[in-house]
């Protein structure tokens, strides 16, 4: 069984998307750029973030054989063997209403994953715009959350089976969340550092976040480990406010203590990003990293991070040599 890898472009690189597409084991497409609508056919999947070290694509690829896409329940599929990957996009005037609309749209990719067989969904991405708007209980991340987890619920997904995902803000307008599913469970993981999320207290809004801090699966003979999306959080405080350096820092040690306490300590991240709330610290964040990680294998990608005193969120892909 092959390995699923994530790899990001450059324009230069990507002359011709549809393309791209169209060659054997590519699965989607992802575009980091100011569009946040559905892509010009299934397997584009535009966020509506631009990269800030000018990779706009990245490619994710799995298996041997030319993907298999289509459109239901207004999501737009590809499908490679033992990987679907579904994608729905939520409209600029239903944003007004981010916790039904998530609902809603949770609830399309259930449909779409139970319908073609692959019920267990290993890792969500959800981007929206405004995530940060609104106090208190208000703020849309938080009714973000409300949406997902009836969403959760509504499809009996209970809290031990919520798996690795990200969430973060954008600059413009409509709201994405795509997921990579498989026939059978990942294993999802906690950050004995970190408070789960799903029982975050109540301070933090009237619904947890519903998300694991990673998930494994064995797609080839060695497991691969999703890395949620990952921030200067230790139990359920945020660290180092203010203080970038310090809260990439955090970051990659709690990043270090995932992977040893699943195991994995010695794997290799790739299919890294690195979300920045402002984009003027991308320069920072290279020179701190540069040492740490190999630069090709990060994206920096400009995102509003769901707790406002938060600067930095990274997230990654570990796998061992095949
Ligand atoms: C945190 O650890 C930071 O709501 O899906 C990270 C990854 C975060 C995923 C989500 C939120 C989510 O709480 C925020």
């Amino acid at each position: 069984m092959p390995m699923l890898s994530q790899q990001y472009l450059t324009a230069t690189a990507v002359p011709d998307a549809l393309q791209l597409l169209a060659e054997p084991g590519v699965l989607a497409l992802v575009n980091f750029d100011h569009s946040c609508a559905p892509g010009v056919q299934p397997g584009i999947i535009p966020l509506g973030m631009p990269s800030l070290c000018d990779k706009p694509w990245e490619v994710i690829r799995y298996g041997n054989s030319v993907a298999e896409r289509g459109e239901d329940e207004h999501c737009q599929w590809s499908l490679i063997e033992d990987v679907l990957c579904v994608a729905t996009w939520i409209a600029p005037q239903d944003c007004s209403d981010i916790e039904a609309a998530t609902e809603v749209a949770y609830g399309r990719l259930f449909r779409v994953i139970q319908s073609k067989g692959f019920p267990y969904p290993f890792r969500i991405w959800n981007f929206m715009p405004d995530i940060n708007r609104g106090d208190g209980d208000r703020e849309e991340y938080k009714k973000f959350c409300v949406g997902r987890e009836r969403a959760f619920d509504d499809y009996h997904v209970a809290p031990q089976s919520y798996p690795a995902a990200s969430a973060l803000g954008h600059h413009t307008q409509g709201a994405v969340i795509y997921l990579l599913a498989g026939r059978n469970s990942g294993v999802h993981h906690e950050n004995p550092r970190q408070q789960p999320a799903y029982q975050y207290p109540r301070e933090y809004g009237p619904s947890s976040p519903s998300f694991a801090r990673a998930t494994s699966l064995a797609l080839c003979s060695k497991p691969q480990v999703f890395i949620s999306g990952t921030a200067s959080i230790i139990g359920h405080n945020t660290q180092a406010v203010g203080d970038l350096q310090q809260q990439l820092a955090i970051t990659l040690d709690n990043i270090q203590h995932l992977l040893s306490h699943v195991g994995q300590a010695e794997a290799n991240l790739s299919g890294v990003r690195v979300y920045l709330r402002h984009p003027e610290d991308v320069a920072a964040a290279q020179a701190f990293l540069a040492p740490r990680l190999p630069l090709e294998r990060i994206n920096f990608i400009h995102a509003d991070i769901c707790r406002s005193q938060l600067l930095v969120e990274i997230e990654a892909l570990a796998s061992l040599a095949p």
